[in-house]
């Protein structure tokens, strides 16, 4: 086999920078395209355009309409949508995912990765989540799922096509073998899977073999790919997925996260994609450095994705990147009520509740700046930093007085309250991540929410530790999204802004 060209260290880490984790991708002729996981957030799977495997764009999101994604109001947290795999086959693009809040292993199609997707084709009889899609020389369809094991299945039908077989249970000792891919590259079928849980110790570890079925052998260089007990600023690498440049070199996505702060390190952006050339030695594959955001030929300085960004809520449909927890019905949530405004009527009478009207995009950088223009003439709403019910801070504007709002675990806390004039008013959250750790217990950031002066002056109503919004204390899958919600009647925003800050 071919040996790939120089390894690279000088493009900008993560590529795709926020919660956007278990990234799958795929090439057709010059052109990437990736999906990631969205658990309980609606429309899911994110989808991704690249040239350069870098600088990637978001297309739209592979499940858009309530017939594709079905997430119960008393769907869980970091519940819903698993792990995709994205692949192009037959003229079409495929992806496969888990529903884990009740529809299971679900197939959608299409020919535009932009969409429109196709309805779901379940899959009752794959059981397990993480499904790969594998299709042998003759067409056969293999579905291989965590654990590790693979049943052939009808792509178009979702029938199963035999008893599932198990295939590989990765290193002896090593927990969760899961996010298995399965390639045809040169002589071998390569299995590769994630191991040791997606928390420190998770890694990248793979074995090959003849058949799409085994039998298997693994690398004796496993883990490929892991971080476990070193101090990189990258923790948690794992969950990969390989592609072929159409120079012939390799590389790896995977997901890894950033944490912040003194022992044990917090990370509150979820687990985010990043990239890694790979080179093949004894045909196996060798991954290369993992480096974080830095500069250099030949791909100029990463630009952040979609920041800074103003949302004006001028046109009909909200772009890509904006999420809700588990639905976003039009007649809560639209731009047509009030032109050039964003209305949001309330369903649930705070975001505790897993119903709120919450509409929201990625925290994507450690420091950064969210600002909204709020009307809250009609209601009570406002801007919020959420990583899942039980976990926000917010402030929130009603006629004449704003307070910052803070919920942590079973803990519901108003910090402040302030007195403004009964007009629109510009709320404001910044977080600033924490550079230099002077006590072991510092947090990974602080989270400050205020209001803005008519003269651009930050007024600051109350400064949180950002701790209580990371994984490591709430838990789970997903990451921070700021955003705009309604907590009672309708509440109108002219213009939402996110700025990065330097990271
Ligand atoms: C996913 C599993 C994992 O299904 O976390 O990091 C789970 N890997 O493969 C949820 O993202």
């Amino acid at each position: 086999m071919a040996s790939t060209p120089e390894t690279d260290d000088t493009f900008g880490n993560p590529v795709i920078a926020g919660f956007h984790p278990d990234p799958s991708v795929c090439r057709v002729g010059e052109d990437y395209y990736l999906a990631c996981s969205s658990f309980e957030y609606f429309p899911g799977v994110p989808l991704f355009h690249s040239r350069d495997l870098v600088h990637w764009t978001q297309i739209g999101n592979a499940l858009e309409r309530p017939s594709q994604l079905r997430l119960p109001p008393d769907s869980a947290a970091s519940g819903g949508l698993y792990a995709p795999t994205l692949r192009h086959h037959d003229g079409r693009f495929w992806l496969i995912v888990t529903n884990v809040s009740g529809d299971g292993n679900l197939l959608f199609t299409a020919t535009d990765a932009a969409g429109p997707w196709s309805d779901p084709v379940r899959l009752p009889g794959v059981r397990g989540i993480d499904p790969d899609l594998a299709w042998d020389d003759d067409g056969t369809c293999w579905c291989t799922v965590a654990g590790v094991s693979q049943v052939r299945i009808d792509p178009y039908t979702g029938e199963t096509l035999g008893e599932p077989r198990r295939l590989w249970s990765g290193t002896p000792g090593a927990k969760a073998p899961e996010a298995p891919h399965l390639y045809h590259i040169g002589d071998y079928w390569y299995l590769l899977i994630a191991e040791g849980g997606t928390e420190r110790c998770h890694g990248v570890s793979i074995a090959r073999g003849r058949t799409p079925q085994g039998p298997f052998e693994a690398c004796p260089a496993n883990p490929i790919l892991t971080h476990r007990g070193t101090d990189h600023p990258i923790q948690n690498t794992g969950h990969g997925d390989l592609v072929q440049g159409p120079d012939g070199s390799w590389w790896m996505v995977f997901l890894g996260v950033r944490p912040h702060g003194g022992s044990p390190g917090w990370h509150v952006l979820g687990r985010e994609t990043f990239l890694a050339p790979v080179i093949w030695v004894d045909d196996w594959p060798v991954v290369g450095a993992v480096t974080p955001l830095m500069s250099a030929p030949p791909w100029p300085l990463q630009e952040p994705l979609v920041a800074p960004v103003r949302e004006d809520f001028e046109l009909g449909e909200l772009a890509p990147g904006w999420i809700s927890p588990r639905s976003r019905p039009e007649e809560h949530c639209t731009t047509k009520e009030r032109a050039g405004w964003l209305s949001l009527r309330a369903r649930g009478h705070s975001l505790d509740d897993p119903e709120v009207i919450f509409v929201g995009r990625r925290q994507q950088h450690p420091t950064c700046r969210a600002r909204t223009l709020v009307d809250p003439a009609e209601g009570r709403g406002g801007l919020a930093v959420r990583l899942d019910e039980q976990h926000h801070y917010e402030i929130e504007a009603a006629p004449g007085e704003v307070r910052v709002i803070a919920r942590i675990g079973p803990l519901r806390s108003v910090v402040a309250t302030h007195p403004v004039s009964g007009g629109p008013v510009v709320l404001r959250i910044e977080t600033a991540a924490t550079r230099q750790v002077h006590d072991a217990r510092q947090g990974p950031d602080t989270v400050h929410l205020g209001v803005q002066d008519t003269d651009g002056t930050f007024v600051e109503l109350a400064r949180l530790d950002g701790r209580y919004l990371s994984t490591e204390v709430a838990g789970g899958f997903t990451g921070r999204v700021i955003g705009v919600y309604a907590s009672a009647g309708t509440v109108h925003f002219d213009w939402f802004d996110y700025e990065p800050g330097e990271d």
